[in-house]
């Protein structure tokens, strides 16, 4: 159905206008001074001592300022948000390649010279604030474009399809995934009983299930992974055409993931390893890209897929319908304040710009009401627009007055509309061009609630996942099912959800069971157990590549972090080369050591440390390189925290290369053959060893460069075998 025709929107049209958000938060941001006073302004000459009644006696209650800082103080917390509580944010700007215009009448989508400000916050699901970062979640993939007609929020995650298919269950869902309510563990983990009860029942959620025991859970970095809107949305042009469309986040950085085992230990070493990350890349310029894609169905088309485009535990394949990739997106400026930004920053998929409108998804229609809701509660009051990070750029006037924490001074004797006694009418968008239309969807529905059969079937994608992933990648999924059902205390809930497993795939289904202590898996005991019909329509396309991690993104090693380990008597020339072309590749090279300070080399000449073994351990890092030198490789073998490194590095399956007699380490691990090969051999995936002295120029560094973009050699064999 066709409306009348639209005016092209009206984004900001200015030089930089990415730069328009960073103005207006500038206006708020405060420099420390020197001088304290109280938060009226008094200055406070002794801010160590309280007012008392002789210096030994009690405490004054007269002591406004004492007063006035600790109740500062006490209130200093909010509550965390209900879900993704944990999270980190920062600043950039997304610009489109061309001009959609044919699909959306979107501001930020038709010209490629315009600039477009955006904020990003990722984040976990199930953890507090205060989790680590690496533990096994969805994360979230939240952002705000700061548009010319109003902001626009993207609030998707970084899988692309969800566990339920009606917002009702969400409260369900999330009561099972969260801490158990009796003794309120585990923190920001799924692996217990509540949520695989939960999940065994409700087998709507398999397909999901699938991605989050996939390491797409374990992301390497925030910047190396996708990110999906999930639902179907839709694009309407100038005309009021409109088109479904699923939203897509490639990054250029390809998509990676950790090995269970680092991503346990990193959780303890450091906390904030993605937080971190995240920062640091940002602090030294390697800004983090991603391409914006979108697939788009014909409305009316949508029958064709072969499943509901409105059931958001369904995607569609890329080999069925292609991603367009329409812009870019970079990640440029550290927020300045985490509270400020990243904390009080307020999402809602209901942010919309003319041009882009809603489906039906009924997991949609909840959230919609969902986010403001909670942000009522978390920022205190109906205000929440106001707070810097929330404003927008463009005009904003209503008559929505007072409040909690009102900020704005509305002028005039008028909060009404219409009126004679302010501007009268002149408020007034002319609604048949201009301004936010929902789609005028044709629709005659009886008040019904139930659900529609065309989302019964809840294994064929699951199915098509399953298919479409390596053999690495199954064996990494039947490990992780695994780990997380031998945490589930009651074999009942173990079987049921192995019985669930047997529809998407037998094998995989008795992979998983086999070392559970349970029953061989039976699918038609999980069928009639739950009486669920398994109304299964053939998949269009057997597998997709696109459903697997390898082979995304540039394929460089930009930010890749690579250890070199020294001690005393170290050749440092054997390095020379290989840390140049490392660092011209976009490595990061640091040089670890026993201790801080520096080591001397094999001519006594002073080699800077940057960490020890201690304080930065392998998993750290994506890679080894272990330099030449007899005195340094026979010191480095008989230290425990070094050849804990190498093993560790090795069993994690980053790559490693040993120069000259830095293959001593490897041999004494069992790695290599330690045979002094004379050049570049590969005893095992990503490991190389060679002599430098006789290695043509380069060549080392180009192998090394290959197997570190390759990121984790996962297909290392033996790797039970090593104690670490
Ligand atoms: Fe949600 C936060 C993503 C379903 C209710 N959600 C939240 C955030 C992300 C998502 C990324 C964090 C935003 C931020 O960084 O501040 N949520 C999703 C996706 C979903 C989804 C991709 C399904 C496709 N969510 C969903 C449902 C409901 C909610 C069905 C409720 C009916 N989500 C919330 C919430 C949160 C939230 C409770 C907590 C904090 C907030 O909103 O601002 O309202």
């Amino acid at each position: 159905m066709s409306t009348p025709r639209r005016k092209a929107a009206g984004p900001i049209k200015i030089a930089d206008s990415a730069k328009v958000k960073q103005q207006q938060l500038e206006r708020f941001t405060e420099n420390t001074s020197n001088v304290l006073s109280t938060n009226q302004g008094l200055q406070i000459p002794d801010n160590h001592n309280s007012l008392k009644a002789g210096v030994r006696g009690p405490t004054l209650l007269e002591d406004f300022i004492l007063r006035e800082k600790i109740t500062h103080f006490d209130h200093e917390r909010i509550p965390e948000r209900a879900v993704h509580a944990r999270g980190s944010a920062a600043h950039g700007y997304f610009k489109p390649y061309k001009s959609m215009a044919p699909y959306t009448s979107a501001g930020f989508l038709q010209d490629p010279d315009i600039e477009t400000p955006v904020f990003v916050r990722f984040s976990t699901v199930a953890g507090s604030a205060g989790s680590a970062d690496t533990v096994r979640d969805v994360r979230g993939f939240a952002v705000k474009f700061y548009t010319g007609e109003g902001n626009y929020d993207l609030v998707g995650n970084n899988i692309p399809v969800f566990f339920i298919q009606d917002a009702i269950k969400f409260p369900d869902l999330i009561h099972a995934l969260k801490p158990e309510p009796h003794h309120g563990m585990p923190q920001a983990a799924s692996a217990h009983d509540t949520f695989w009860d939960f999940v065994s029942l409700m087998p709507e959620s398999t397909h999901m299930l699938m991605w989050a025991m996939s390491d797409r859970s374990l992301p390497r970095s925030l910047r190396m992974m996708e990110g999906f809107g999930v639902h179907a949305f839709r694009f309407i042009n100038t005309r009021g055409d409109s088109h479904f469309v699923k939203f897509h986040w490639k990054p250029k950085l390809g998509v990676h993931g950790l090995a269970w085992d680092e991503a346990q230990k990193i959780a303890g070493k450091d906390a904030d390893f993605h937080r971190r990350d995240l920062w640091e890349a940002i602090e030294s310029g390697n800004f983090p890209e991603w391409e914006l894609g979108v697939q788009i169905v014909d409305d009316g088309q949508e029958s064709e897929l072969g499943f509901d485009i409105l059931d958001p535990t369904k995607l569609i394949p890329e080999s069925q319908v292609p991603v367009q990739l329409i812009g870019r997106m970079v990640l440029n400026r550290n927020p300045d304040n985490f509270f400020a930004e990243t904390e009080q920053v307020a999402f809602h998929p209901g942010h919309l710009v003319p041009g882009i409108d809603f489906s039906n998804d009924p997991l949609l229609q909840g959230r919609l009401f969902s986010y403001t809701d909670t942000q009522l509660s978390r920022l205190g009051g109906a205000n929440f627009h106001e707070l810097p990070i929330n404003r927008g750029v463009c005009p904003m006037h209503n008559f929505q007055r007072d409040g909690i924490h009102r900020m704005a001074i509305p002028k005039g004797r008028v909060a009404y509309e219409p009126n004679t006694l302010g501007n009268g009418t002149e408020f007034r968008v002319d609604g048949a061009t201009q301004g936010f239309q929902s789609h005028p969807e044709q629709l005659e529905p009886p008040k019904i609630r139930s659900r529609s059969p065309s989302f019964d079937d809840h294994f064929s994608q699951a199915m098509l996942f399953w298919n479409s992933q390596s053999a690495v990648e199954k064996d990494h999924i039947v490990a992780a099912f695994r780990f997380e059902l031998s945490k589930v205390e009651l074999p009942e809930i173990r079987q049921r959800m192995v019985d669930n497993l047997a529809h998407v795939d037998q094998k995989l289904a008795a992979r998983v069971a086999a070392p559970l202590g349970i029953n061989a898996p039976d699918p038609k005991a999980a069928a009639g157990r739950l009486g669920f019909r398994d109304h299964r329509i053939a998949n269009k396309v057997d597998e997709d590549a696109a459903l697997r991690m390898a082979g995304k993104g540039e394929g460089s090693i930009k930010t890749r972090k690579v250890a070199i380990l020294v001690a005393d008597g170290l050749e440092p020339a054997t390095i020379k080369r290989i840390q140049h072309d490392l660092v011209e590749a976009g490595a990061i090279c640091k040089v670890i050591g026993p201790h801080l300070g520096s080591v001397s080399t094999a001519s006594g000449r002073q080699f800077p440390v940057d960490h020890t073994f201690g304080n930065m351990p392998s998993i750290m890092f994506d890679a080894v390189l272990i330099p030449g030198g007899a005195l340094s490789a026979k010191a480095l073998c008989g230290m425990g925290e070094a050849v804990h490194f190498v093993l560790e590095a090795y069993k994690h399956c980053k790559a490693i290369c040993a120069l000259n007699e830095g293959v001593q380490l490897l041999g004494s691990l069992g790695i290599s053959q330690g045979k002094n090969p004379e050049l570049i051999t590969t005893p095992a995936a990503g490991v190389l060893v060679a002599d430098a002295r006789k290695v043509v120029e380069g060549q080392i560094s180009q192998e090394f460069i290959a197997a570190i973009a390759l990121h984790r050699h996962w297909e290392r064999s033996g790797l039970d075998a090593v104690p670490v």
